[in-house]
């Protein structure tokens, strides 16, 4: 089954699902449109039910995504991570999948693209690939959900680093900080993610479906008070609601660097 229409490419074959971002003349970027067509692709990937899907990009992009497509930002105020955002929604569309999503990674991924790799359940990328939080950047104070996975995946001294300096960490710091499992040549890497989907294809897809849904409920079992929920909730209205973040949006569509207003 090949689907070469739009933004991603989806292609099905021995029970392995494959979902490739092609549209590179925009970066990748985490759209509305594009997130439908992914989240089409691992709908269509359910019912024939695929024992396993790789995301990927083209081979050999500089970019694998440019993250949450910033033209979509809201821009008059409003939460830009909301539960039904586009990104919101890929992220909670790739976790309930019933079978392993691994990520086959190379050049750089930004922002919102960052949480997407991580909840992929298997990160695999190229030397090439490097990984930017930029919430920052344009004043978005991020939110609570993708901060938690965030959390749970990668060491918290390193997702500091990324988040306060907005700077990309390459693959090998990637690598030691549990961002992603392999670091795999760029001539193999096609070869090696493959090779581990056809072993999870021949394993109990019922036994792994069960067990990822675990560990997905598992992870996600964090008490969290009612006022430092309501905390959190006035920290992201107290940015949103900037002028940082109109401005942050406006200086990259102007393709300038943002004049911050005093805070
Ligand atoms: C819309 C884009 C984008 C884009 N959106 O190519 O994490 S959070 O909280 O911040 C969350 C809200 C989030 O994920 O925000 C987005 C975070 N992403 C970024 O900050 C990355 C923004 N993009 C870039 O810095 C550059 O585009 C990179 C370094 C990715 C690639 O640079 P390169 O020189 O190769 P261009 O910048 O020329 O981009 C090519 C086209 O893609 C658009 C960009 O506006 C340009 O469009 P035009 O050809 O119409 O000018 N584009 C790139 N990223 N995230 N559009």
């Amino acid at each position: 089954m090949n689907d070469s229409d739009g933004l991603v490419l989806q292609e099905l074959s021995d029970g392995i699902g494959t979902v490739t971002l092609a549209h590179e003349q925009r970066r990748n970027a985490l759209s509305r449109a594009l997130i439908e067509q992914l989240i089409d692709a691992l709908d269509r990937f359910r019912a024939s039910h695929a024992r396993v899907v790789v995301l990927r990009a083209r081979p050999g992009v500089k970019v694998w995504s440019a993250g949450h497509d910033i033209r979509e930002l809201p821009r008059s105020g409003g939460d830009p991570l909301a539960y039904n955002d586009p990104l919101e929604r890929a992220v909670r569309a790739v976790r309930a999948f019933p079978a392993p999503v691994i990520a086959m990674i190379e050049g750089g991924v930004w922002g919102g693209a960052v949480e997407l790799v991580l909840c992929c359940d298997i990160p695999i990328a190229a030397p090439s690939a490097t990984f930017a939080l930029t919430p920052a950047k344009i004043g978005v104070p991020y939110n609570p959900a993708g901060l938690l996975r965030i959390m749970s995946e990668v060491d918290l001294s390193t997702i500091k680093e990324m988040l306060f300096t907005a700077r990309s960490v390459d693959a090998s710091r990637a690598l030691r900080s549990g961002l992603i499992n392999h670091i795999v040549d760029a001539d193999e890497i096609e070869r090696f993610t493959y090779d581990m989907a056809r072993c999870i294809a021949r394993l109990s897809s019922k036994s792994i479906a069960s067990i990822k849904e675990q560990l997905v409920l598992l992870s996600d079992a964090r008490p969290i008070n009612p006022d430092a929920f309501e905390r959190i909730q006035e920290l992201r209205r107290s940015v949103y609601d900037s002028a940082d973040f109109r401005e942050g949006v406006t200086a990259f569509l102007e393709k300038r660097q943002p004049r911050w207003p005093d805070s």
